[in-house]
């Protein structure tokens, strides 16, 4: 299989983004055929073998497995991240500020039984079991870059569903605008939720039309398991084409508004994170560019580091629903 990308590493253009089938198909067959065993030595000669390898149950967790993707543009043919880079290298500050400390200190996390709670302007709330949530869709494997604002970026093969799904399910109500997405907050089980670092619960929020999105991730899991703790089990949100924090981890409640709610990293430091947070090459975080970024594990000392995309890359897809709107002040 040839993986063709430009200078900076990306599978070009944007319209090819969409998996061919046959590319696809490919990569479900060297799935089942790793799933025999009959792999061996003979991978080692594949080509784009790392794509692969990546997802044949590297954290031994309980799979977790998702059915090809049918959304357009959501899985990019990119080199696949090291499991072990994409989780052990992270935030998720209630665990720490320190990128090594969500997988040293997320083993308390207790990811089941989970419920998440769906409140506000719905016509159907209410509490939302993990196995209820599971069950609302079929799982789909997904292979989305995350770009963090700090300026390192994973390529990861999520597991989940559009959450469109969830929000046709509990019939918002007209005046329902955003949603809040609030993550779990338990000082028991997470030591850094005493700290005043931020101020917890972590909380999130979409626009309506940005959550309907079809490449907004209701995400289950991750490499074909489900997620370990470090990346927010059980349930989290991945939304591709802005930076790693509008990516909520551990989401415990889904509340629907009409104004646009108050995040966490807004909270904190209003102005430099914003609402909408998209990735955006042109506009400069206050106190670093936001030009390029690094490969987690690709990037060598002396490797260049490869220009950041509009919208993550996911222009395509997701630029329609800001025409017109001032991305600098809408930052
Ligand atoms: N609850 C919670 N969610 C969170 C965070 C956090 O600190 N707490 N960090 C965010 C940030 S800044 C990033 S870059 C991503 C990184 O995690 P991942 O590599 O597992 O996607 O999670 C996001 N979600
Ligand atoms: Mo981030």
């Amino acid at each position: 299989m040839l993986i063709r990308t430009d200078r900076n590493g990306y599978h070009h253009p944007v319209a090819s983004e969409i998996t061919p089938q046959a590319v696809y198909e490919d990569r479900r067959r060297m799935l089942q055929w790793m799933a025999t065993g009959a792999a061996g030595a003979a991978l080692a000669s594949w080509a784009g073998r790392e794509a692969f390898a990546q997802t044949a149950r590297p954290g031994k967790l309980a799979a977790l497995p998702g059915a090809k993707s049918g959304v357009a543009g959501a899985t990019t043919m990119e080199k696949v991240t090291d499991y072990k880079d994409a989780t052990t290298y992270n935030n998720f500050y209630e665990f720490g500020t320190d990128k090594a400390d969500p997988a040293q200190n997320a083993h308390t996390l207790k990811p089941s039984p989970w419920t998440v709670e769906v409140e506000g302007l719905v016509k159907k709330p209410g509490k939302y079991t993990l196995e209820d949530l599971l069950k609302l869709s079929a799982q789909e494997e997904r292979i989305y870059r995350l770009r963090c604002v700090e300026g390192w970026s994973m390529v990861i093969p999520w597991v989940g569903y559009s959450l469109a799904n969830l929000v046709n399910k509990v019939e918002p109500m007209g005046n329902a605008r955003y949603i809040e997405f609030l993550s779990l907050a338990d000082p028991k089980t997470m030591p850094f939720v005493g700290s005043r670092v931020l101020d917890w619960p972590y909380a999130e929020g979409l626009r309506m039309d940005e959550a309907m999105n079809p490449l907004t991730l209701l995400t289950f899991g991750m490499y074909g398991e489900v997620l370990p703790n470090q990346n927010g089990a059980p349930v989290r949100l991945v939304v591709p084409w802005k930076y790693g924090f509008k990516s909520g981890k551990s989401i415990v409640k889904i509340r629907f508004v009409e104004k646009e709610p108050r995040t966490a990293w807004n909270k904190a430091a209003a102005n430099e994170y914003g609402f909408y947070s998209n990735v955006n090459p042109n506009v400069d975080h206050p106190r670093w560019s936001q030009a390029s970024e690094r490969r987690i594990g690709e990037d060598g000392l002396f490797t260049k580091k490869r220009k950041t995309l509009m919208f993550n890359g996911y222009e395509a897809q997701v630029g329609q629903m800001y025409a017109g709107m001032d991305l600098k002040k809408n930052y």
